[in-house]
C-alpha cells in the first residue's frame, strides 16, 4: 500500500514546489500536474508547472491563466535553485525530464516520482510513489486526494478526467477498470465537459497529418500471418507531409484496430538517424519485454524505445526480435 499521507506531509512541509513530466508529455502527465498544482496551489505554496517540450496545443484546456510553463533556463533556473521538492509524474525514466533533470540533481532539489511506468529505481529520485496496476499516473493522484480527505474541485477534476482518459485510450484500452470508470463518476460531478476534452485532444487532426496516416496505411507491411503490422516514417515523409515529430501519436494505436493484427510496430525517423520506436499490443502479447531489449520500456501492451541507424534495419531486427518473443509466448500459452 502506498502511503499517501506520507507524501501530503512532504508538500505541506515545503515552500517551493516543481511539478513535472516526460517530455513530449501527454494528457497523462500534463493533467496529472495539473491537477496536483491547484491542490497545492491552495495552500499558498509557491508552485510552478515546467516541462520541457513544445506545449502541445490539444491541451490547452488544461492551461487557462498558462499556468503549464515550458522550459527556458535564463526565466527558471533562478526560481529552481531554491525549490526544495520536485513532484515528477508519468516519468517512466529519469532521463525524460532532460535539461529540468539535470537541474534538478545539480540543485539537489528532492525528488519525488509518482508514476504507473515500473519503478527504475534511479538514484536521482530522493521517493518512488509507484502502481503499475493504476491505469494512468492522474488515478494515483486521485487516490493520493482520496486518502488525504481532500476535496477536487472543477480544475483538479478536469485534469484528472484528460489523465484517466488518455491512458485508457478513452476507455477502451485493457487496462480501463471499474475504477476508471468510478474516477470519471467522480469527476463529471464536477461539471467538466467530458466531451468538449475528447474533441480538443482527438477530433482537431491536421490534414498533413491525415495525409501522413494515408502513406502510412499504404506502405504498412505484416508478418506471422498478418498479426503483425509495422511501419517506417522517415524524417523525409515528416517534412514532405508539413507534419511536426508529434503528429504520428496515435498512429501505432491506429494500425493496431486492424482485424487480426495483434502486435503494432512504428518506427518513426525524429531527426536523422535517430528513431522513436512504438509498440502496441492488442493484449494477447505483453511487448514492454521487446521494448527493454532495444533498451526502452513502458507498459505490458504500450511501449517504446529510442534507436539509432538506418530505419529498415532497425525495423528488421526488432521484427526478428517480435517474431521470438511471439514465438515464446505462445509455447508458454500452451502449457
Ligand atoms: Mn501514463
Amino acid at each position: 500500500m502506498i502511503n499517501w499521507n506520507k507524501l501530503k506531509k512532504s508538500i505541506e512541509g515545503s515552500k517551493r514546489i516543481v511539478l513535472s513530466t516526460h517530455m513530449n508529455p501527454d494528457g497523462d502527465g500534463l493533467g496529472s500536474a495539473v491537477a496536483m498544482y491547484h491542490y497545492i496551489s491552495s495552500l499558498d505554496i509557491d508552485c510552478k508547472i515546467i516541462q520541457i517540450s513544445k506545449f502541445p496545443d490539444q491541451y490547452k484546456f488544461l492551461n487557462k491563466n498558462n499556468i503549464i510553463e515550458t522550459y527556458d533556463m535564463s526565466e527558471h533556473d533562478p526560481w529552481l535553485d531554491s525549490a526544495d521538492l520536485a513532484l515528477i509524474f508519468d516519468i517512466g525514466a529519469y532521463n525524460r525530464l532532460g535539461q529540468l533533470g539535470d537541474v534538478l540533481t545539480a540543485n539537489k532539489t528532492k525528488a519525488i516520482n509518482i508514476d504507473h511506468h515500473p519503478n527504475l529505481n534511479d538514484e536521482r529520485f530522493y521517493e518512488n510513489y509507484i502502481n503499475i496496476e493504476a491505469a494512468a499516473t492522474g488515478e494515483m493522484v486521485y487516490d493520493f486526494l482520496e486518502e488525504n480527505h481532500i476535496n477536487m474541485n472543477n480544475a483538479i477534476a478536469r485534469g484528472i478526467y484528460t489523465a484517466v482518459m488518455t491512458d485508457t485510450g478513452s476507455f477502451r484500452h485493457s487496462n480501463t477498470n471499474q475504477k476508471s470508470h468510478k474516477i470519471a463518476m467522480d469527476c463529471l460531478a464536477f461539471d467538466i465537459n467530458n466531451s468538449k476534452i475528447y474533441q480538443s485532444i482527438y477530433e482537431n487532426k491536421s490534414k498533413a497529418q491525415i495525409s501522413l496516416l494515408a502513406k502510412v496505411i499504404d506502405s504498412l507491411r505484416f508478418d506471422s500471418e498478418g498479426k503483425v503490422a509495422s511501419f517506417i516514417i522517415t524524417k523525409k515523409m515528416i517534412d514532405d507531409s508539413g507534419t511536426m515529430p508529434d503528429d504520428v501519436d496515435g498512429f501505432t494505436d491506429f494500425v493496431r484496430s486492424i482485424n487480426g493484427v495483434e502486435i503494432a510496430i512504428m518506427v518513426c525517423e525524429n531527426e536523422s538517424g535517430k528513431h522513436r520506436v512504438n509498440f502496441r499490443s492488442k493484449g494477447k502479447y505483453v511487448i514492454n519485454t521487446i521494448a527493454k531489449s532495444f533498451g526502452g520500456g513502458g507498459h505490458k501492451f504500450a511501449a517504446g524505445a529510442s534507436a539509432e541507424g538506418k530505419s529498415d534495419i532497425i525495423l528488421q531486427n526488432i521484427l526478428d526480435k517480435t517474431f521470438s518473443v511471439i514465438d515464446v509466448q505462445n509455447k508458454t500459452s500452451m502449457q
